[in-house]
């Protein structure tokens, strides 16, 4: 069933190639040509992974893994059963994470808004793509790609952060991580706030935002406004996913070492180095 406001939203057009040909709907989903080429590489990503398991030594859903080429293949093609899997299987879920970003910025058109959200999902395409082509490319080695499996990618990024000794240490990992838990902070604040104005006590109406201005000027002196709030959100999230894609494409092809040694640098600066005095 369509609602009500949803027939004037149905707009023809906006599309990037195809023209009309798959400008339609299947029940509330957009197709277009990019939801087609979305649907190909989901499909046969997902059976290739499935195909793959079948080939593996287990059904355990933990426990099965698609693994990467070994790293005496460098950057060439692998034999199916030796990482060949794996590499049609990222071409796939490229093609289908790319599919899906053009299909929002076809939504968008046809909408007539901003591309805030493919720009938003490309920063985490761009993430998952510096793990699995531009650190493997820049290493010279498929292999460095992590397993497509639950707990073998748990057990790569356990491997991997070993390798540079505390991966604690990572300079632009501490931004990472201090952007995500800024980011649950500030959803926090704004799911709360939101929450507790559309819910008044029994009789009582709801409450508007000068109400949510009021509330954090009073607590804290400042209001960041309810478009600020979402402003800071995006930049939060981005931040904190460029960040961490920054963190782990330097590590290997700039810094190959522990990255506690990394901090070298600061621990030898001049002001404290040269004390005590001897
Ligand atoms: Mg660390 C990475 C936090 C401890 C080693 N680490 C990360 C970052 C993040 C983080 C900053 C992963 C997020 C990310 O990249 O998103 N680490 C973190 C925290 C701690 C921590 C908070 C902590 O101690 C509290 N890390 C450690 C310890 C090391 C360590 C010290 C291990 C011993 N860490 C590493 C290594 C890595 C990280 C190694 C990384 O490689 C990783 C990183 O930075 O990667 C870039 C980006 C988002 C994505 C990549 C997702 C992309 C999604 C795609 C585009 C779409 C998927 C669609 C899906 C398949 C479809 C589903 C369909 C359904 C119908 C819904
Ligand atoms: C706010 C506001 C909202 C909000 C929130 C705030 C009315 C509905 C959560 C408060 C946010 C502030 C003070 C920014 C905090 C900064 C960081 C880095 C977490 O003022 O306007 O709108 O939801």
């Amino acid at each position: 069933a369509m609602l009500n406001f949803e027939k004037k939203y149905r707009v023809r057009g906006g599309t990037l190639v195809g023209g009309d040909l798959f400008d339609f709907w299947v029940g509330p989903f957009y197709v277009g040509f990019f939801g087609v080429t979305t649907l190909f590489f989901a499909f046969l990503g997902t059976a290739m992974i499935l195909w793959g398991a079948s080939q593996g030594p287990t059904w355990n859903l933990w426990q099965i893994s698609i693994a990467p080429p070994d790293l005496s293949y460098g950057l060439r093609f692998a034999p199916l059963m030796e990482g060949g899997l794996w590499q049609l299987i990222t071409v796939c879920a490229i093609g289908a994470f790319g599919s899906w970003a053009l299909r929002e910025v076809e939504i968008c058109r046809k909408l007539g808004m901003g591309y805030h959200v493919p720009a938003a999902f490309s920063v985490a395409i761009l993430a998952y793509v510096t793990l699995v082509v531009i650190r493997p490319v820049l290493l010279g080695a498929w292999g460095h790609g992590f397993p497509y499996g639950i707990f073998s990618h748990l057990d790569w990024v356990s491997n991997v952060g070993y390798q540079y000794l505390h991966f604690h240490y990572n300079p632009a990992h501490m931004i990472a991580v201090s952007f995500f838990f800024a980011t649950t902070f500030a959803l926090s604040l704004h799911g709360s706030l939101i929450l507790s104005a559309t819910n008044p006590k029994k009789g009582e109406v709801v409450k508007t935002p000068e109400h949510e201005d009021t509330f954090f000027r009073d607590t804290i002196g400042y209001s960041i406004g309810t478009l600020g709030i979402h402003r800071l959100g995006l930049f939060l999230a981005l931040a904190a996913v460029l960040f961490s894609a920054l963190c782990i494409v330097i590590s290997g092809p700039f810094w190959s070492r522990g990255w506690p040694e990394w901090w070298g640098w600061w621990l030898n600066m001049p002001i404290w180095a040269q004390w005590p005095l001897k």
